[in-house]
């Protein structure tokens, strides 16, 4: 039985569209189109397919400002991340365009005969995505897939369904064969689940909470699905004394308040080398009572809301007694509005050091030498990303080799490029996506000896 979601604006509370819910039934009868579809999928020629994608990324780059203001009423993204995000779509599909032309195997010397490789499709892939970066997160997935000749059933998060449908739409606009790329809105324990167990879903790759990539991990197991993992994160923002300090408080704001730190990657520990933090904090305060918080429909806008009242009332209740040191504003009246907060706690274990808050609330500590910064900054079960600032390379490079996470910036808090991998260490994740080599996570490489 199919039930609905109200999908609602977080910046006004208002109901913006009613959208259908897919039962398990519902499910896998998209998983068998998309099983249907796979044969002639594979065989449409490398350059058909290259093709297919550049106009699916054509069609993206046409509705880059339709999906923009989209995503401003579907989760109260700021209007400049949501051109960033749509224009990521885009992005992404044009350079995994040239996937199908580059995906050749090796031939290989051995005695007796020939042997070569094929790095040959999964089969379908089911795509589960959170509601923190609809868009992107979803295109990381489907792009590499279809290109390695993949067909693909992707999940939204149930409260930001709507951009993920218009993907669907621009697919089909596009030309992209019936079944080859399905967006079906659901509920996690129902489509996502069926992803999980059904047996015609080779490959799931989940974006969301470590808590549920586990199970998830668990339920593979049965089949020995194929699996990728992109989970939580808890990222230092490490600052030493020799770094350029105007310029680390400036952008320390962007790199934990940007989406109202529900990022995976917000850096929302910032540790400051001890002779320099009352200079730091000095100049970290006015940059983050400068935060723009508010419509994000308006250009100026820096910071939106949260994404519901329920996710408010958690980051809340993680904030809990903490004593704040400053904050921001935010607006009043309707919407899930939560202030920039900068907290310092007192104690190690304090749980705005140790926990994901995935709001705009920062903690900041001393560190005194590069080996206490590296151990505090590996004081975590995540290892996802993190940023260094400092003058000296030697200390960036060696600092870098030692925090355990898989994307580092140094002087930058910049994560994110299509065109290099992302993934986390420890609990962050599994896998890698984007970069040169995310095809590999979407093909299976089989060996063909032929005797002569
Ligand atoms: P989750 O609650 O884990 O949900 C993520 C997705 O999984 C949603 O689509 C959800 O469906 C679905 N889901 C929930 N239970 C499921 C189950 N039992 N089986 C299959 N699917 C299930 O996470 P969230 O709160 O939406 O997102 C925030 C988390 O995502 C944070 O921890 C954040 O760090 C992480 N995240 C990581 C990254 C990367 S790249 N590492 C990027 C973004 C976010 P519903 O719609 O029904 O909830």
């Amino acid at each position: 039985m199919s039930t609905t979601i109200e999908v609602i604006n977080p910046a006004t509370e208002e109901v913006v569209r009613t959208v259908a819910l897919a039962s398990a039934n519902e499910t896998d009868a998209a998983i068998a189109r998309a099983q249907a579809a796979l044969p002639a999928w594979r065989a449409v020629a490398p350059a058909d397919r290259a093709r297919l994608l550049r106009r699916f990324a054509a069609a993206v780059d046409a509705d880059v400002e339709n999906l923009a203001r989209l995503e401003v009423a579907n989760s109260g993204h700021t209007i400049g991340n949501a051109r960033w995000e749509a224009g990521n779509v885009r992005d992404l599909l044009d350079y995994y365009s040239a996937g199908p032309e580059r995906l050749t195997g090796k031939q290989i010397p051995v005695a007796g005969g020939v042997n070569i490789t094929f790095a040959e499709p999964l089969g379908v892939v089911g795509v589960i995505v959170p509601w923190n970066f609809p868009m992107p997160i979803a295109a990381w997935a489907f792009a590499p897939a279809l290109a390695a000749g993949n067909t693909v059933v992707l999940k939204p998060a149930e409260l930001t369904p709507l951009t993920a449908l218009r993907l669907a739409e621009l697919a089909g606009e596009a030309g992209l064969p019936d079944g080859v790329f399905q967006v079906i809105a659901g509920k996690g324990s129902v489509v996502g689940q069926r992803f999980v167990t059904h047996p015609a879903v080779r490959k799931v790759v989940f974006t969301g909470s470590t808590e549920v990539g586990k199970q998830i991990m668990a339920g593979c197991a049965d089949q020995v699905k194929r699996l990728t993992l992109e989970l939580g994160g808890k990222n230092a923002n490490i600052v030493f004394a020799d770094a350029d300090l105007e310029r680390a408080a400036a952008a320390a704001p962007y790199g934990v308040f940007d989406n109202a730190g529900q990022d995976c990657c917000a850096r929302s520990r910032i540790l400051v080398q001890a002779e320099v933090y009352d200079r730091f904090m000095e100049l970290f305060e006015p940059a983050v009572r400068g935060v723009v918080v508010g419509d994000p429909a308006a250009e100026s806008t820096e910071m939106g809301p949260l994404i519901s009242a329920a996710h408010r009332e958690r980051v809340t209740g993680l904030l809990g007694d903490s004593p704040v040191a400053f904050r921001g504003h935010a607006p009043d009246g309707p919407g899930f509005w939560f202030p920039p907060t900068v907290v310092t706690p007192a104690s190690r274990s304090d749980v705005l050091l140790t926990d994901e808050v995935f709001g705009p609330v920062v903690a900041v500590v001393r560190f005194h030498d590069e080996a206490e910064a590296v151990a505090m900054a590996n004081d975590t079960e995540y290892g996802l990303s993190g940023s260094i600032w400092t003058r000296d390379v030697g200390r960036a490079l060696r600092v870098s080799r030692g925090v355990e996470a898989g994307n580092l910036s140094v002087n930058s808090h910049s994560s994110v490029r299509y065109s290099t991998p992302f993934g986390g260490f420890k609990q962050s994740g599994l896998g890698r996506e984007l970069g040169p080599d995310a095809l590999d996570a979407f093909t299976e490489t089989k060996n063909v000896f032929i005797g002569t």
